[in-house]
């Protein structure tokens, strides 16, 4: 099988397999987002092309890769059109996803990437960088050498662009994993505007919003096997077909600019105040899964489902959720924490999903700090202890030792280093002091535990495997 998924293709697929109702031709871009990887695919990009099914026009994504041409070569030859593949137990749905227009690679289309950031009708730029991808140093500031690098260029002359057009603000939304990410977004924005282009701070204030959201789908990547049985489903190739799970979750602070499609009636919960959704995601979701990961690993396991169903890891992804990170979340409005966990859990271990634990593991140095040290934190404060999550610590130091293997983190080399040089408390020391890494989290004079966390925790794994 050799023909491309395009739009020529679309009359010839199968009748199971839904595609775009409207006419993309017409359809403007309203939409410019960084970091158009598998998550954005299977998430807003979801929405958006919901959005469009039911009859609201000119939301288009213009993809935009900042690094590596590799999606923009899957999609474009497609004319942006690609496959969601939902997995469960119970079987595969799938369909055509018609809302991204194009991906322009932003260090080669520089000129065309200006021109839609400063075209009247691009409303949002939205983000999914992932942690690193915002630049922040270890105390929370901008890195202004990464973040020449980064999106904050492109975003400063597009701002100076419109400012002196009057074609109005923008809403800059981000859709990262970080606690706050709105806020994030507009302090770190704002540091590089005071120094880049002072001149244009005020405006930025008055004409743009950086709205919080917390977002949730597991997307694992896409693999040669996957796209194998994608082309059987729809009769052609679909080198940007992404897999996900049946369960998506969009919790939107309603606060645009200047409009957005009606995401809220696909599904998203637009509210006054994101912060209990996304904390109680960030410190159960996303705590237990990297928890998951580093435990999971040195146990030999690849995939989550298959670290969930060891028993000795299992009981603890269960007491990180339960017992150590919902006592330290405030539910959001009806929310129950329990059935929460619930979910997760079974969400966690949806067989087909081949969820690799080794994707998760990356980057740690910039997911720990929101998804276990607050709850440490919070814990600490209250007087209670978190063996879970000690636990997990302990098995990301040996990750750091090269037990996995490689270490793919921003700061590898300096954790690898230490976590090599065999100074336990030396790393410890600097991950809870904030003298490097992870910012005054937790003051090490004030941890109750006799050893330091690595010998601790090694233990515990060792406890565990033997009363399994
Ligand atoms: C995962 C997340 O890779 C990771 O670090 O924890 O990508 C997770 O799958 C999503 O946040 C789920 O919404």
């Amino acid at each position: 099988m050799s023909e491309r998924l395009c739009a020529s293709a679309l009359k010839t697929l199968p009748a199971s397999i839904a595609a775009p109702a409207y006419d993309r031709n017409e359809q403007q871009v309203g939409i410019v987002h960084f970091g158009i990887g598998a998550f954005h695919r299977a998430h807003q990009a979801w929405y958006t092309d919901a959005a469009m099914n039911a009859g609201e026009r000119d939301w288009s994504i213009l993809g935009v890769s900042l690094r590596s041409p590799g999606v923009a070569a899957q999609l474009n030859p497609q004319d942006g059109l690609y496959t969601l593949v939902e997995c469960s137990a119970q079987g595969r749905s799938a369909r055509v996803i018609g809302s991204v227009h194009e991906v322009l690679v932003a260090g080669v289309a520089r000129a065309r990437l200006a021109i839609a950031l400063t075209a009247p009708q691009t409303r949002i730029v939205s983000f999914t960088v992932t942690e690193k991808g915002y630049c922040r140093k270890a105390d929370g500031s901008l890195d202004f050498d990464a973040a020449a690098r980064g999106f904050y260029p492109f975003l400063s002359n597009a701002l100076r662009e419109r400012q002196a057009s009057g074609c109005g603000g923008l809403t800059l939304l981000s859709c990262d994993n970080l606690a706050d990410n709105g806020r994030q977004l507009a302090r770190l924005m704002h540091e590089w505007l005071a120094r880049e282009a002072p001149d244009l701070v005020e405006w930025f204030e008055a004409e743009c919003t950086c709205p919080s959201t917390m977002v949730d789908r597991i997307v694992p990547a896409t693999t040669s096997a996957d796209r194998s049985e994608v082309a059987q489903l729809l009769g052609c190739l679909d080198e940007g077909a992404v897999m996900t799970e049946p369960f998506s979750q969009w919790v939107i602070e309603d606060r645009f600019a200047r409009g957005r499609p009606a995401w809220e009636k696909f599904g998203a919960q637009l509210v006054a105040d994101v912060a209990p959704y996304e904390t109680a995601k960030l410190r159960m979701l996303n705590g237990a899964h990297s928890a998951l990961a580093y435990l999971g690993l040195q146990r030999g396991h690849t995939y989550v489902h298959e670290a969930m169903g060891d028993g000795a890891i299992r009981p603890l992804i269960e007491c990180i959720m339960r017992d150590e990170a919902a006592p330290t979340v405030v539910a959001a409005p009806g929310q129950d924490l329990d059935t929460y966990a619930d979910a997760l859990l079974a969400r966690f271990e949806n067989p087909a999903l081949n969820h690799k634990l080794a994707q998760i593991a990356m980057d740690g140095s910039q997911k720990i700090p929101q998804r276990w040290l607050e709850t440490l934190e919070a814990q600490r404060l209250a007087g209670r202890k978190c063996p879970g999550l000690l636990t997990a610590l302990a098995a990301w130091f040996l990750h750091l030792r090269g037990a996995n293997g490689p270490v793919d983190d921003p700061m590898a080399d300096t954790l690898s280093n230490l976590a090599l040089s065999n100074s336990n408390l030396q790393l410890a020391t600097l991950l809870f002091t904030g003298d490097g890494l992870l910012s005054g989290f937790w003051n090490p004079l004030g941890i109750d535990i006799p050893e330091t966390p690595l010998d601790c925790g090694r233990r515990a794994i060792k406890h565990r495997l033997r009363t399994r």
